[in-house]
């Protein structure tokens, strides 16, 4: 396997050029130890590919990467769908690839680097984790592909690290979960939480949400709290634990999404658990706002999937040379009994 000082002499001695040598460097993961002089300067615009307007070579079609984190529940698929097929609907504009990390971290930074051996010329990331995929958004400006986080944010600063980060606000859903149980439920409540997969900003995020309204509640009760990984199988593994270990002190559940607590809901029926829960979840699937609908959830706080056309919006932006917002906040709504019936095909 060729390193670092094979492709800097290939660069002296002309056999490839900078920005070739760049690539192949962010590649090798070798970014840091390029030698100061050859690195793109972060603080010109000219040579940080996400600062905008964009500086990037017009072309008549380009190619872009989608480095997806897992497909591991309804909403990753119907945000996959949803990427997919704008995708399609401007493909005369736009080549599309796309990676799927599986849950893994550290393959989804190898997919980045995969995605920009590709030669891409921009790269939208879905960060699994905040800290590790840092490195993957480096290596990308470092090779002079510009990035584009979606529904999740990584480490880094926006204009910078990367062009601009679309997604929810995950300590507002969290906290519009955390006014309804103040608002709808008297006296003491044990609860339980579960959590998604640990250092993901949503889990960070909707976390804080939630106990900044819960915390100074003396009347809430965590029970425990413990990571389900956003998926149904994760949910419904906790909840059977728990029943065994609290059964009936339990009163309310809080799940960070809908996965999990539909994997709670199949947990309680198959324990032949008879105690009425509050359950508050976060996502909006379909099933969640018919259970709202039907009272066996109590709410469920909406985070819209459908990123393909906000992010090819912004695509098109950023090739226009169009100056573009760091961070775009995606609005969401909240599924309660009142409305759930009339909202179901919101859903997802
Ligand atoms: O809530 C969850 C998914 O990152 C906003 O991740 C997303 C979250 C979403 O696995 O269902």
């Amino acid at each position: 396997m060729r390193d670092i000082s094979d492709i800097l002499r290939d660069l002296r001695t002309g056999r490839i050029d900078r920005p070739e040598f760049l690539r192949l460097a962010a590649v090798l993961g070798a970014a840091s130890v390029v030698p100061f002089g050859l690195r793109p300067t972060l603080a010109g615009a000219a040579a940080n590919p996400n600062a905008t307007p964009a500086t990037i070579a017009k072309k008549s079609k380009y190619l872009i990467g989608f480095s997806q984190s897992e497909l591991n529940n309804a909403w990753r698929f119907a945000e996959q769908t949803s990427m997919e097929s704008e995708a399609k609907a401007r493909a005369d504009k736009y080549d599309f690839k796309s990676t799927n990390a599986n849950s893994d971290t550290n393959k989804q930074v190898s997919d980045v680097a995969d995605l920009i051996a590709a030669k891409c010329d921009l790269i939208v990331i879905t960060p699994r984790e905040v800290d590790p995929l840092a490195a993957a958004t480096d290596r990308a400006v470092a090779a002079g592909v510009p990035v584009i986080e979606i529904d999740r944010s990584s480490k880094g600063k926006a204009g910078v690290d990367y062009i601009t980060v679309i997604e929810s606000d995950f300590v507002g859903e969290g906290e519009k979960v955390g006014h309804w149980m103040v608002a709808n439920t008297k006296g003491p409540i044990n609860y339980v939480e579960f959590r998604g997969s640990t250092g993901a900003a949503p889990a960070i995020e909707r976390h804080d949400g939630f106990h900044n309204v819960i915390d100074s509640e003396k009347r809430f009760v965590l029970l425990d709290s413990q990571d389900g990984d956003f998926t149904l199988a994760g949910g419904k593994k906790l909840m059977t634990n728990w029943i065994t270990r609290f059964g009936p002190k339990i009163d309310m559940i809080f799940a960070h999404n809908d996965a999990m607590a539909e994997g709670a809901y199949q947990a309680i029926k198959e324990a032949g658990f008879t105690k009425k829960l509050f359950v508050g979840s976060i996502d909006g699937e379909k099933k969640a706002i018919e259970m709202v609908a039907a009272g066996n959830f109590s709410v469920c706080v909406q985070c819209d999937p459908h990123y393909g056309k906000r992010t090819f919006d912004v695509i098109d932006a950023y090739f226009a040379g169009k100056q573009i917002e760091p961070k775009i906040t995606v609005a969401d709504k909240t599924f309660t009994k009142e409305n759930a019936g009339q909202l179901v095909a919101e859903g997802f």
